[in-house]
């Protein structure tokens, strides 16, 4: 049996198209759990839409529209997205699905059994763009006459009859989490930020809303509906059917091992969450990461391209890989990051095309023309040839210790640093001059090189997974040997072995000239 490896996006309200920050969060999402996948494990990935609420509810009535014809659209924008940029995840889910509600109301009733829900009035300050209460300290006043909140979208003022979650109960209990687990909440940044709100006091959070209808209704009192963020973090256990039918094949992903989210919504999946899943006596998620946020570095982009903001415009103009390639690298995961079309162009250009491409279009054409187009024959290894297979063959070791901190993009540096050694080596050891001389010693070369393009290939996957596929057909991988246990000095390319005529992966980005 293998290991589970259970992991989700946060899901997307759909009251618009999807943006280039929802893209970078499935891509990288994406990238892990095919990293698991290929590191041997039983993964199950999961992303959605969050459709309820009263953002969405106004949403609609501002374009004239039913709130589900609002869902169904953009929610299919979301979904074309995950097609688009090739993501793996093996479930949508739609918070307006049943089998959603019905998870929902068990853990409502859960909660409610355990003596954490009562009846009251809520008296305070919300923000429909953020769908969050804040305390009034949380809010200013600014000059505009308008109050905002700490995301700097406005707050309103509400006063209803409400539900209530016995948050305070569970402060002692969520320091004791994040002292004991100190992973549970990452990275550091946001830890702290947690702890401080949480050390800060917990208030009873109101749960349920009166003065609109788009929700779920609470169980056996259909005035009220359920506070979208009750409904919307339990997607990540209905998608499991761990509450309502544990006998099913999925049941066994809970716990899940990452929610990974952006920073803006941490305070709900590190403080709010847990508490409701130890109020329902469920298991704890065992990770919770945020990742920075993605800013458009500006009018560059935009004055020379048009309007390259979408993710759909973006791989358009670039290529899918490019920018998967390109989110992965140049972002430190858990940071913010910035995008330019140079900063684009000058990244993929120096380590996908320069880099990768380059090593292995000049290695296999080479090999194609010198050896027969077959896996040269190996001969003995000099002291250069040992170091350099020696790094490829320990880079596993590497990619595993940097993605279980979630630094991705330490793996991927580690990567290309492998292929700028095989670069160094490859011109150091002039296997074009060792044609006439040595034979048998060029052979030795471009096999070392080869295999090193073999195992950079399996590793790049996760990240550029179609580009990847084509650079292990150029050095006749088996379908049934690109995954993690084919990396390393028991699985090399076997001499002989036919290769097909290369043909150039990573193609360079060439700049279009400025409009008008
Ligand atoms: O928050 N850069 O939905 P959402 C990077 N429905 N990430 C960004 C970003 C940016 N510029 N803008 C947004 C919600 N995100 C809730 C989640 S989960 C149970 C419910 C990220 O559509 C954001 O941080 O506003 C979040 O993780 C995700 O996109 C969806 O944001």
């Amino acid at each position: 049996m293998k290991d589970t490896f259970y992991i989700t996006t946060a899901i997307a309200y759909p009251n618009g198209k999807p943006h280039i920050g929802h893209a970078y969060e499935l891509i990288a999402t994406d990238a892990i759990a095919r990293f698991h996948r290929l590191d041997g494990k039983d993964v199950f990935f999961l992303t959605g839409t969050d459709e309820h609420g009263q953002k969405m509810q106004q949403t609609a009535r501002a374009e004239g529209i039913e709130t589900s014809e609002l869902a169904q659209r953009n929610s299919d924008e979301f979904r074309a997205m995950g097609a688009l940029l090739n993501a793996s995840n093996d479930d949508f889910i739609r918070t307006t699905e049943e089998r959603h509600h019905e998870t929902s109301r068990a853990i409502w009733k859960r909660m409610a059994d355990n003596g954490d829900i009562y009846k009251d009035s809520y008296a305070g300050w919300y923000s429909v763009r953020d769908e969050a209460y804040y305390q009034e300290d949380e809010t200013e006043l600014r000059a505009d006459g308008v109050r905002y909140g700490p995301q700097g979208t406005p707050v309103e003022w509400v006063e209803e009859e409400s539900y209530f979650f016995k948050l305070s109960a569970y402060q002692d209990k969520l320091i004791a989490l994040y002292e004991n687990d100190p992973d549970f909440v990452g990275p550091s940044e946001r830890r702290n930020e947690v702890m401080s709100f949480v050390k800060s006091g917990l208030k009873d959070l109101s749960i349920s809303r009166t003065t609109f209808d788009w929700g779920i209704k609470v169980p056996d009192d259909p005035k009220h509906v359920m506070y979208v963020w009750v409904d919307a973090l339990t997607n990540y256990l209905t998608a499991t059917g761990y509450l309502t039918d544990p006998e099913n094949a999925r049941a066994k992903y809970w716990p899940c091992d990452a929610h990974i989210i952006g920073k803006d919504i941490i305070r709900f999946h590190a403080v709010y969450w847990p508490a409701f899943l130890m109020s329902a006596g469920v298991p704890l998620p065992k990770r919770v990461f945020a990742h920075g946020f993605l800013l458009n570095k500006g009018e560059k982009m935009s004055k020379s391209l048009g309007n390259v903001v979408g993710p759909k415009e973006l791989v358009e103009h670039f290529g899918l890989d490019p920018i998967r390639y390109f989110l992965m690298r140049e972002v430190s995961f858990g940071q913010d990051g910035s995008y330019s079309e140079e900063a684009i162009g000058t990244r993929v250009n120096a380590d996908l095309a320069n880099g990768i491409g380059n090593l292995a279009s000049r290695s296999l054409s080479m090999i194609g023309k010198n050896c027969d187009a077959k896996v040269p024959v190996c001969g003995d290894l000099t002291e250069a040839d040992r170091a350099m297979l020696a790094s490829v063959d320990g880079l596993i070791d590497i990619a595993r210790e940097e993605m279980a901190k979630l630094h991705i993009h330490k793996v991927v540096a580690a990567i290309i640093a492998v292929v700028s050694e095989a670069d160094r080596y490859f011109a150091g050891q002039e296997p074009w001059a060792l044609k006439k001389t040595d034979p048998a010693r060029m052979a030795t070369v471009l096999y070392v090189t080869a295999e090193v393009v073999r195992q950079v290939s399996i590793h790049l996957q996760p990240y550029v997974p179609a580009s990847a596929a084509k650079l292990l057909d150029l050095v006749a991988a088996p379908d049934d040997a690109r995954d993690f246990a084919s990396l390393g000095a028991s699985n090399r390319l076997v001499a002989g072995t036919p290769l097909p005529t290369p043909s150039p992966v990573f193609p360079r980005y060439v700049a279009p000239e400025p409009k008008g």
